[in-house]
């Protein structure tokens, strides 16, 4: 999969990029993400990305061109770079990250992040995850001129409802969802299978692992048992247990999480 990232803030990328989940799917070429400024599109000699509301208020709002020219710009280069890509040779044993060199489709889903979006959720994110190649923009301030939406017809998407100061803090939450679920990225694909938003709208069972006893605290006698019906049905029950008491009983219409 590809993801560009347009935000105003790259630097803010360079530890998540060069880490753990996302530096293991670069490492095995299952990713190729790329991080670009929204004001390297800017005209102007102060780079301005953002103005004063018409109509008056509070905060700024992010100015229609430089991010309608930073998606144009991000969507032609990544066609032609998937094209060089293409007809380049494989370095043979390239020590270095490798990209993925298959053509992509030529035209990518582009994402705004916005607390005005859609709920991301799980079943989102495995779509998501289906996809080639993903367009990420970041927004800031109190928000996007709305002709960025009209001209782009973008995939708006929040990540919950409170809010966070810019799409950069919610980026890697979408990047991160999206990517753990590329397959193979994974050692143990059932390490996504199993665990809370899948399919069963269970949250997860408890885990424990050694030592045995901590501050005089005991790990579950059946978990030490080695008798795999019973601590699949203990697992089954705490997990419902715990989905009860912490979103409340389906049944009741009483979801904490209720679906929009
Ligand atoms: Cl995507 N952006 C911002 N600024 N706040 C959010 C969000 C996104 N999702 C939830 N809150």
């Amino acid at each position: 999969m590809r993801i560009d990232v347009l935000t105003l803030f790259p630097e803010l990328f360079r530890g998540f990029a060069e880490t753990a989940l996302i530096r293991i799917a670069r490492e095995k070429g299952l990713l190729d993400v790329r991080f670009r400024d929204i004001r390297d599109h800017t005209r102007d000699k102060h780079r301005t990305v953002d103005d004063r509301p018409f109509g008056g208020g509070p905060g700024m709002v992010l100015k229609p061109g430089p991010v309608v020219s930073a998606v144009e710009a991000t969507v032609a280069a990544g066609r032609f770079e998937d094209e060089a890509a293409a007809g380049m040779p494989a370095a043979p044993n390239s020590p270095e990250v490798k990209s993925p060199t298959p053509l992509m489709e030529p035209t990518p889903c582009i994402i705004l992040l916005s607390p005005q979006g859609r709920r991301l959720d799980q079943p989102l994110l495995g779509e998501l995850a289906r996809e080639r190649w993903l367009v990420v923009v970041c927004g800031h301030y109190e928000g996007f001129d709305e002709r960025i939406i009209e001209t782009l017809d973008p995939l708006e998407l929040s990540i919950g409802d409170y809010v966070v100061s810019g799409g950069e803090v919610a980026a890697p939450v979408l990047i991160d969802g999206v990517v753990r679920l590329i397959p193979g990225v994974l050692g143990d694909p059932r390490s996504a299978e199993e665990e809370s938003f899948t399919g069963d709208d269970l949250l997860d069972y408890p885990n424990y692992t050694r030592p045995r006893e901590f501050r005089g605290l005991e790990v579950p006698e059946v978990l030490l048992s080695g008798d795999h019906r019973r601590v699949a049905a203990w697992r089954a029950e705490q997990a419902r247990l715990r989905t009860r008491e912490r979103r409340g009983d389906p049944a009741d219409g009483a979801e904490a999480d209720s679906k929009s």
